[in-house]
Order: structure tokens, then C-alpha cells, then sequence
């Protein structure tokens, strides 16, 4: 049997990366879009490529770009994919509304050609689309826990760009019975997650505080709450919702909540440090409570400790407005009966679970810094 086709846009990111390598170990054959950028933006994914000479590639990347639409349907007509997973986009909500405009562009409009290039070729029953939709839809939350049936109320141009993405993908799925699917997830994080995503911010934080590589990191609003899960268990999903029969709408959670300020908590006390927090609004702050000898140790190292137990009572957490958004959305927790029942999807990490990858991953991220700090030199994969 022929090897099934897969092009992923947005190959290059969080999830992008995390698919690939799946669909690959599946068997399949995946084109990737990739966009030209001035230093090397495959970090995430190098593990995976091949030499263009190779022959029996299973993994080719294109040069492309969502705003491009004689791009991507050359692209499209070249690949004639089984299966798009449409993950690209301008993915952080605080930028977007420093650039509403190519949010829009991109994560909007950029949907709809992918969506019509795949009509303009006849390729509507050949061709099965996932759409990267967002939680980020439910914004001013209308019910609790939200569910496929919640109505939505964006809170962000990007999150309005991915309303258009979502009513888009229903409106093919409707006129020219294509397979379309949104898949409405949740955040999900990893030790691949982009450094000024919260969680990774936190964490790789946490790394450098340890090590006594910085003093104190600032954060926005510490009390809104997000239903954090594991982008592995995630991609899982994606590739799921493509493989039923009939395309179909579905919220990918975990169904626990959690606010920025205990995730903050949970990532200090993965190696072994006890943080408290006193003030309120911007005078919030974080300071270090105790320290576990033990865990510490056997985390961030024996040599580190010393040092780090003369910072017991100081302040490692602060609060920068500057990190506010014009619009919050405050709580954010899915249910997701629909994925469990009939995709049988399930997550396999819980928050502390997540928390203590990100966490272990940044120390010797951390660590290689302060090792080329001292003269050393360069080795990085993000796979270890
Ligand atoms: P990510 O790490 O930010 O990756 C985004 C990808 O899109 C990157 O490969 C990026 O390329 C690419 N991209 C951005 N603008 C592009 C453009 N104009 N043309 C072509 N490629 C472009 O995001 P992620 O966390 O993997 O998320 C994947 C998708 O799921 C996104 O659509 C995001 O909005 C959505 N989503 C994410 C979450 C989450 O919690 N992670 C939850 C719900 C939905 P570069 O590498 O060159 O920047
Ligand atoms: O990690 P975040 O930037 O993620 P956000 O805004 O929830 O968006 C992510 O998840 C969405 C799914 O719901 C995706 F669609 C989207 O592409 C992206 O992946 O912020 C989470 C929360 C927010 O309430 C923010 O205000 O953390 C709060 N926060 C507090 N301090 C901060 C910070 N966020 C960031 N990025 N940086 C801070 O210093």
C-alpha cells in the first residue's frame, strides 16, 4: 500500500514539530511548510530532516507563508495531501494586538486559502483538513466548563482571526462536504513550548533562578486560570479527529484549571523550593519560602545549593503591567466528554506531570547556557 500524505503547516512550531514525528513513526510521508527567516527556525524539527538527495524521503519542507495564497496552492497541487493539518499561525495573543492586522491575514484569511486552494484543485474528496482552532474562542466565558456547544466571545484579534478560521472550516465542511474538523484545544504546553508562552516562561525562569543565572523574573496577571495539557497528548488528537468517518467539531482539555500564580508555585516546588505570595495587583510578588536540601540537590545539583539557601526570603517573582492584556480572558477549563466517547482520546499528563518535563528540560537547557557562559560550546536538541 501507498504511504499516506501529510502536509503540515506551522511544521516548525510547538505542535508542528511534535506531529511530524508522530505521523512519521505512523508511516506517512509529511511535507511541512516552512517560512524564510534571516537565522535557521528548525530547530524543533532537525532531529527529523533528511537530505534533500536522499531518496525514500519521508519528511520535506517547503518555503511558504500563509498570506501567500499562489504559494500554498502551488504547494498543495505539488503535495496532493491526504490529510492537512493546518497549525500555522501568529499564535501569541498578547502580539496580536500589537499586530492585528497580519494576525488577521494570517491566521484568518490564511485558513480560507488553504480551505480553497484544496476546492480550486478538486481535491475536496480526496483531501481531509484539520483546523487548529483555539479555547481562546470562549474568551469572556459564557458557561463553565466550556464544551463544543459554548457560544463563543472573542477576547483578542487573534482569537476573533481564529473565530473567521473556525466558521470558515464549518462553512466548507457545509457547502462542498469536505472533511474539515476544527479541533477546539485547550493550551498545551511542553519543554517545545515558545519561551514567552507563560508556562515557559515560568519554567525556564525557575531553571535560571535555581542556578543563580538571574534574581527575578516579571509576570503579568497572576490570577487568571488556564486548563493547561501536554502538547504530546495533544498532536494525538489532531491526528484522531482525521481518522473518523464524518468530520466533526471537538474540544481537546483536560478539565482541571489552574491560576498563573500556583502554576508559578508548582514549577519552584519541582525542585524542591517553597515560594509564597503577598501584595496584590502590581505590588504582587513571589519570595522563597524554604528550600528542600534533598530535592534540590537532585535536581539543579549539589554545587548550586549553598548559594541558592543565602536567597531564602528574597523576592523572585514580581508583577510588570507591561505583561497585562486590553482584554483578559480570566478562566479558561474544557470538557471534554465529546473527544473521550468518541474519538477515545484521553491525556496521559496531568499539570504535574507537564510541569516537572518543563521544568527538568530547562535545567539543562539552563545548564549548556552557563556551561558556554564559561567557554564551552554549542549543542542543542530540543529532543533530549
Ligand atoms: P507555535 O509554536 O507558535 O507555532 C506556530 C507555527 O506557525 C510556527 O511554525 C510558525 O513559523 C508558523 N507561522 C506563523 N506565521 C506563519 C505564516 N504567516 N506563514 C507560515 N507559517 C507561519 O504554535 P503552536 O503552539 O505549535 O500552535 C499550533 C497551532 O495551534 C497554532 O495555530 C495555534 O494558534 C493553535 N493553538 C495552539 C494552542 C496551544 O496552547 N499551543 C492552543 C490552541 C490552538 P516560525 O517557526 O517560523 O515562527
Ligand atoms: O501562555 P499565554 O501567553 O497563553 P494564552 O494567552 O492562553 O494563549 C495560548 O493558548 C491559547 C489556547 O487557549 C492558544 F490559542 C494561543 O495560541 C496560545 O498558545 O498566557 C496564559 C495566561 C494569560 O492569562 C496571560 O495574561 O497567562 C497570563 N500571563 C501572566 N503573566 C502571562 C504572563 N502570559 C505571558 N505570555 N507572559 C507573562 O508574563
Amino acid at each position: 500500500m501507498s504511504k499516506k500524505v501529510a502536509l503540515i503547516t506551522g511544521v516548525t512550531g510547538q505542535d508542528g514539530a511534535y506531529l511530524a514525528e508522530y505521523l512519521i513513526k505512523k508511516g506517512y510521508i509529511v511535507h511541512g511548510l516552512k517560512r524564510r527567516s534571516s537565522l535557521f527556525n528548525t530547530d524543533r524539527i532537525d532531529h527529523l530532516y533528511q537530505d534533500p538527495h536522499d531518496e525514500n524521503r519521508n519528511m520535506i519542507l517547503h518555503y511558504g507563508d500563509m498570506t501567500d495564497s499562489m504559494n500554498l496552492t502551488r504547494i498543495i497541487g505539488d503535495v496532493q495531501p491526504d490529510e492537512i493539518y493546518n497549525l500555522a499561525a501568529m499564535s501569541h495573543v498578547k502580539v496580536s494586538f500589537d499586530t492585528p492586522e497580519y494576525t488577521a491575514n494570517a491566521d484568518g484569511i490564511g485558513t480560507l486559502r488553504v480551505l480553497e486552494a484544496v476546492r480550486l484543485l478538486n481535491l475536496t474528496q480526496k483531501t481531509r483538513i484539520y483546523q487548529a482552532s483555539t479555547s481562546e474562542l470562549y474568551g469572556l466565558v459564557q458557561e463553565i466548563p466550556q464544551k463544543e456547544t459554548t457560544p463563543f466571545y472573542p477576547r483578542s484579534p487573534y482569537a476573533v482571526a481564529k473565530l473567521y478560521a473556525y466558521w470558515i472550516t464549518v462553512n466548507y465542511r457545509e457547502a462542498y462536504g469536505m472533511h474539515a474538523s476544527n479541533g477546539i484545544l485547550f493550551n498545551h504546553e511542553s519543554p517545545l513550548r515558545g519561551e514567552t508562552f507563560v508556562t515557559r516562561k515560568v519554567t525556564r525562569a525557575v531553571a535560571r533562578i535555581a542556578l543563580n543565572l538571574q534574581e527575578k523574573v516579571y509576570m503579568g496577571n497572576l490570577s487568571s486560570k488556564r486548563d493547561w495539557g501536554h502538547a504530546k497528548d495533544y498532536i494525538k488528537a489532531m491526528y484522531l479527529i482525521l481518522q473518523q468517518d464524518e468530520p466533526d467539531d471537538y474540544v481537546i482539555s483536560t478539565g482541571v484549571t489552574t491560576t498563573i500564580r500556583d502554576f508559578i508555585k508548582m514549577s519552584f516546588s519541582e525542585v524542591g523550593v517553597e515560594v509564597e505570595f503577598r501584595g496584590s495587583d502590581e505590588k504582587e510578588e513571589g519570595y522563597i519560602v524554604s528550600v528542600n536540601d534533598e530535592v534540590f540537590a537532585k535536581t539543579v545539583g549539589e554545587a548550586h545549593l549553598p548559594a541558592f539557601k543565602k536567597r531564602i526570603g528574597n523576592v523572585v517573582v514580581g508583577v510588570d503591567p507591561a505583561y497585562f492584556r486590553p482584554t483578559e480572558v480570566d478562566i479558561l477549563i474544557g470538557d471534554n466528554t465529546k473527544a473521550r466517547t468518541k474519538l477515545g482520546w484521553e491525556p496521559t499528563y496531568d499539570l504535574k506531570a507537564l510541569c516537572q518535563d518543563m521544568v527538568l528540560h530547562d535545567i539543562e537547557v539552563m545548564k549548556r547556557e552557563e556551561f558556554l557562559k564559561n567557554g564551552g560550546y554549542r549543542i542543542m536538541n530540543y529532543f533530549e
